[in-house]
């Protein structure tokens, strides 16, 4: 299987708050280099550097404005005076003024994110560009006829919706990939969602949408980030309705109860008969994960990948979360290896 990577995400390394105090983020740059060393040990198959690509093509599930404001975040917050991370600190809620873009970058912070764990720094743009042009890259291998590819994406993407980041997230990778899929001539995409964290970017992105069904295996939103999203009764809207599937599930969930659910997934994704599959692949479902809930063992990612063979379709993974730094290369791995051996 095609490994598409790019250095460019050491650029991005941002501080968050946990627990009230500012500490490196748990999304950080070894968590790429551990997945690579992992597919480069197990002779996975080549690894190859993205394309870049016109930002014209992140605006075709982001906002331009929303675009625009990543990519000048870092320079108004420095000419502004600071120079450590910048951080969104006040959000819009409820009956505050959520129309109104303000000019000042605090307030911009804000009006464009979901939460606090969105650090921008010097090369957050440059990383955030690469992790989606990784995407776009692996997308045009399964265009050119490939079965196959592993999208290995840092910053993840599945909390970005069409105009906030959150959640380590900034462009929706896997959005972006199954919208360059459907330009590239398909019909239908399925976007299978398999991160611990409900992928609220993803399904806000295409929740009025017919041609990519959305479904989410996740920790139940009442006790699991993040929170507002992710529940079984978010079914999709207008023309989307019935095509968004949520999977929520308890804390403690094994490989019985998430096979089963999986299976329902694939089952729902079989009948949709979609031309391609964009997996948003998140390995934070592992046991000893240190901010997740399930107890996923590692052999049960290998399961994980075989299943999803199953379906017969060409098949772009996108790296999303996972947290066990030690771990996430052969979790990862097991997955893609899962589905060479199943498919
Ligand atoms: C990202 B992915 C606020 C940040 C809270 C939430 C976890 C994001 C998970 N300081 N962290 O889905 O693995
Ligand atoms: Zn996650």
């Amino acid at each position: 299987m095609l490994t598409i990577y790019s250095d460019a995400h050491h650029l991005h390394h941002g501080c968050e708050l946990k627990d009230g105090v500012l500490m490196p983020c748990f999304e950080q740059p070894g968590r790429a280099d551990t997945i690579l060393a992992r597919v480069r040990a197990t002779g996975l198959g080549p690894v190859a550097a993205p394309g870049e690509y016109d930002s014209a093509r992140y605006a075709r599930v982001h906002s331009p404005r929303y675009v625009r404001f990543l990519e000048r975040a870092w320079d108004e917050w420095t000419a502004s005076g600071r120079s450590h991370d910048a951080l969104p600190l006040i959000w819009p809620v409820r009956d505050l003024r959520g129309d109104i873009e303000p000019e000042f970058i605090d307030g911009k912070l804000g009006f464009y994110a979901m939460d606090a764990g969105v650090a921008i720094t010097a090369g957050t743009w440059k990383a955030v560009r690469a992790s989606a042009d990784v995407a776009l890259t692996g997308m045009d291998a399964l265009l050119a006829g490939e079965r196959s590819a592993f999208a290995l994406c840092r910053p993840p993407g599945h909390h970005a919706a069409a105009e906030y980041m959150g959640g380590y997230c900034y462009l929706n990778n896997a959005a972006i990939a199954a919208q360059s899929c459907l330009d590239g001539g398909a019909g239908k995409v399925a976007l299978l969602d398999v991160d611990y964290h409900h992928g609220n970017g993803g399904q806000s992105i295409f929740y009025q949408r017919d041609d990519v069904m959305f479904l989410s295996l996740h920790g139940d939103p009442k006790y699991s980030y993040p929170y507002f999203s992710g529940h079984r009764d978010e079914t999709g809207a207008g023309s989307g309705l019935g095509f968004n599937h949520n999977y929520p599930l308890p804390h403690g969930t094994g490989w019985p109860a998430y096979s089963e659910a999986l299976n329902h997934a694939c089952g729902r994704i079989a009948a949709y008969a979609p031309d391609a599959l964009v997996v948003s692949l998140g390995v934070d479902t592992f046991k000893d994960d240190p901010i997740s809930q399930f107890r996923l063992e590692s052999e049960d990612f290998l399961r994980l990948g075989a299943r999803i063979a199953e379906l017969g379709l060409p098949t772009l993974f996108v790296m999303e979360g996972g947290y066990m730094v030690d771990d996430i290369g052969v979790n990862a791995v097991n997955v893609l290896t899962g589905f060479l051996a199943g498919g």
